[in-house]
């Protein structure tokens, strides 16, 4: 399989994250215009590596002709919240929308149990129908919703994992774990002022807002 067995195949995939990341930054632009608090605070997108999916299917024994239900999360979205909160309201509107482009077929909950690693974030698993040059095609797309703050842990995790190539000493685990709570201590505390902190907001936006009208 060469490159160019790779383009093509990666197509549908770099359209769905395109159309998926630009949904959610509307929606969050559309509680900007109507004065309202988003729960969405960034969007990000990228559809997986070529490398990163040949490792999966080396390390996972994936048959290439099952690949597309296989690898869950070739097109990736992840969704930033400021609060814990939000990321239920995310996942409604996700619900609530469901019926029509994005329907929910897995559900993975790393919020109500983090993850050995101290992992936390709440994952869908949907499919989205995409039109391409070649024809209409259903693939799936992993949604990643989580926290500021999970989500500076994540990254930081992620890329320690890298460096060690999954196998962290038992002593930076032991820390990371500790920042995990440290993360989630964090959460608690913003969640318990978080009306104070979206009045803030609020008053900041209006003044932000009348000043680029000038
Ligand atoms: P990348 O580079 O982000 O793409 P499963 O299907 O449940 O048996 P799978 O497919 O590994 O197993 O699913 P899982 O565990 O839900 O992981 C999917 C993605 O979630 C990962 O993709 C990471 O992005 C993220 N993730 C899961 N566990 C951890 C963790 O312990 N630490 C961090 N930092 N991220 C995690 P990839 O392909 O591993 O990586």
């Amino acid at each position: 399989m060469g490159t160019k067995y790779w383009q093509e195949f990666l197509i549908p995939y770099d359209q769905a994250v395109d159309e998926i990341v630009l949904k959610f930054n509307s929606l969050k632009d559309q509680y900007e215009k109507l004065g309202e608090y988003s729960p969405i605070e960034s969007v990000y997108g990228r559809v997986k590596s070529v490398s990163s999916i040949l490792e999966k299917i080396h390390n996972y024994g994936v048959d290439i002709e099952a690949l597309e239900d296989t690898i869950q999360d070739i097109a990736g979205i992840r969704i930033m919240c400021q609060f814990e909160e939000d990321i239920y309201e995310v996942v409604e509107l996700i619900k609530e929308r469901a019926h029509r482009d994005m329907e929910i077929v897995r559900v993975k909950d790393y919020l109500s149990e983090a993850k050995a690693s101290g992992y936390k974030s709440y994952h869908l698993i949907i499919r989205y129908p995409v039109f391409c040059v070649s024809g209409f095609k259903s693939i799936l797309v992993e949604i990643q919703i989580r926290t500021l703050a999970m989500n500076f842990w994540s990254i930081i995790e992620h890329s320690l994992n890298y460096k060690y190539k999954e196998n962290i000493p038992e002593v930076v685990k032991k820390r990371l774990i500790n920042a995990a709570n440290a993360v989630n201590e964090v959460d608690r505390e913003m969640s318990s002022i978080r009306e104070e902190i979206q009045n803030a907001q609020r008053v900041f936006g209006l003044k932000s807002s009348s000043v680029t009208s000038i």
